[in-house]
Parts: C-alpha cells; structure tokens; sequence
C-alpha cells in the first residue's frame, strides 16, 4: 500500500512539474562519451529544475545530420544541438581554428585556444540566434593507415578519409583522393574498401573497429577538435530566470567533465589499438618533417583567409606560452 502510494508520487511527480520539452540532436553515437556526456547534462538540468526542463537526447545523426544540426535549431526545428566545431567554418571561419595542423598540442594548449576562442564563437552563435553552451575537445588527432608511411609521398594517389574542410585541404596538400565520411560510417567503408588512411582520434579507431584492415597509428597530435553543444537562444530566453541557471550550471559542469573525460579516453584508446594488433608508431623524421611544414603553411593560408579574428586568437596564443 505505502509502496504503490510511493511508487504513483514518483511517476506523477516529474509530469505535474514537467513544462518544457527539448528536442537536443547529435550526430555521433549514444555510446560515444561527448553523447554520454550530453545525456548526464540532460538529466543534470532536469534534476536542478525540477522538471521544469526536460531534454531528450537524439543521438547517431538520427533527428539531423551532424551537418544539418545548427541550422536546425537555428530553425527551432530541434531546441538544442551539439556539433564539430570545425564543420561550421563556412558561416564562422574563425570555429576552424580547432584543426590547424600542430598548433594545439596537448589539453593545456586546448584549453588555452578554448578560452580564447570562446568569447567569438559565443558572439557569432548569438548572431546566429544560437546560444553556445560548452565545448569538448576530442582525443588528439593521430594518422591510421593501412600500409606503412614514411614520407608524404605515400599518400600520393591514396584515399584519404576526410571530415571537415581542414582534412580535406591536408589531404590535397599530400595528394591524396579526399573520401568524405561521417564518423559513424568509417567502419563500413573501411570494410567496403574505401579508404586508405585517416586523420582523427584513437578513440574513433577504436569506436568503428578499424583493426580489421587498418594495420598502422601514429600519435602525431595534429590537433584537438572540439564539439559545441548549444541551444536556440529564443528557446533559451523563454525559459523562467532559476531554469536558465540550472542550464548553464550544468552547462559549465558538463564541459569539465567532458575534458577529464576526453583526456581519461585518449590514452586508453592507444592501448585499445594496441591490444587489436594495430602497430602504434611515431612518425619517421622524414614525415614529422614534412607535416610540420604543411602545418605551417595551412597557417598561413588560414591567417590569411580569416584576417582579423585569426590574428585576435593567435597573438595571445602565442605570446601567453
Ligand atoms: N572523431 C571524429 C571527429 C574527431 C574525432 O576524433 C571523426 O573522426 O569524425
């Protein structure tokens, strides 16, 4: 009797004081920890709101492309989205700055590129109508290849997987064939004989299963890419003064979570690879070489392309070494 009388507060509870519903899309899977993340804010909110905020969580591309997401919510289609930041350079060229060949090293260059891109990347989402919540960085960028490299002459007419318009302008620079395919799609068009070779984390590696035909990673560190979680602002405003702040609050205790996340992933993944058979290497001196060059001049072009705010985020950078 006490138990059911318990039992029917709990399940009424949530639904007197649920008022509003988000709809928040992702384009990575459910088990990826930047959506597991996603999911425990989610729930953060709705617990310090009292369910005055509820946000479901549609991950996999499945509610919109990983592409597609801001413009969606920007439409208000979905209330909420999370994104690479990197696929957003089009309408915001200064979001590009997370995938400049060897110009963030490690988290704490990360971090440090993070608080200072934030403040533009928070003033062009809300142009937009977008309200930028919290970034998380991937794992460190790393090359998987299927046969051995050892200078950049062996991409010369490879297919390179590419995600973002900056993989697409380094594979150019070495020759290679650009093969553009969504994170969650690598392992199939591995296995369907697709690709060659790939930029990106250990992590993705180990997430699509790449060992099958992947034999070679080398941890060069190109960059550390970040996803953006964000809502529409005009949703964001309607929501009653505590329920904003619970959002925020969340907000800034999801990104910390998220990076010790990230970082707790990055070395794990390496060994996962490692116990799967693939050969973890660093790159011949011949090849460091030769993608640090490249590195530098995709700077240059970038400085030169985005102009001022490039020059807003690198002086500092630079200079607060
Ligand atoms: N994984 C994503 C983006 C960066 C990363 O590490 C991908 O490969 O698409």
């Amino acid at each position: 009797m006490i138990r059911a009388f318990l039992l029917a507060a709990f399940t009424v509870a949530p639904m007197v004081h649920a008022q509003t519903q988000w709809k928040l899309a992702t384009g990575y899977r459910a088990e990826s920890f930047h959506t597991r993340n996603v999911v425990q804010f989610a729930q953060d909110v709705e617990r310090a709101s009292s369910g005055a905020l509820r946000i479901e969580v549609h991950a996999n591309n499945a509610l919109f492309k990983l592409g597609d997401i801001p413009q969606a919510v920007q439409e208000g289609k979905a209330q909420a989205g999370e994104t690479i930041m990197t696929s957003l350079v089009k309408g915001m060229p200064i979001a590009g700055a997370d995938a400049i060949p060897f110009v963030v090293r490690s988290y704490a260059d990360a971090r440090r590129m993070w608080d200072l891109q934030r403040p533009l990347i928070e003033g062009h989402f809300a142009r937009k109508g977008l309200k930028a919540l919290y970034a998380v960085p991937w794992p460190p960028q790393g090359l998987f290849s299927i046969t051995p490299v050892r200078s950049s002459a062996d991409f010369k007419g490879t297919r390179m997987r590419t995600y973002n318009p900056a993989t697409v302008r380094i594979a150019e620079m070495l020759g290679a064939t650009t093969v553009d395919v969504p994170m969650v799609e690598v392992n199939r068009a591995l296995s369907a004989g697709q690709l060659d070779s790939m930029i990106t984390s250990a992590l993705t590696g180990v997430e699509n299963q790449v060992w099958g035909q992947i034999r070679h990673y080398y941890g060069i560190n190109a960059w550390f890419p970040k996803n953006i979680v964000f809502v529409n602002l005009q949703a964001f405003e309607a929501l009653p003064p505590a329920v904003r702040q619970a959002v925020t609050t969340a907000a800034s205790e999801a990104e910390a979570r998220g990076w010790a996340m990230s970082q707790a992933v990055a070395d794990e993944s390496v060994g996962e690879l490692q116990r799967k058979g693939i050969k973890v290497d660093r790159a011949s001196a011949e090849l460091d070489t030769e993608l640090k060059r490249l590195g530098e001049r995709f700077s240059r072009e970038w400085v030169r392309s985005v102009g001022g705010e490039a020059n807003q985020i690198f002086i500092p950078y630079y200079t607060q070494r």
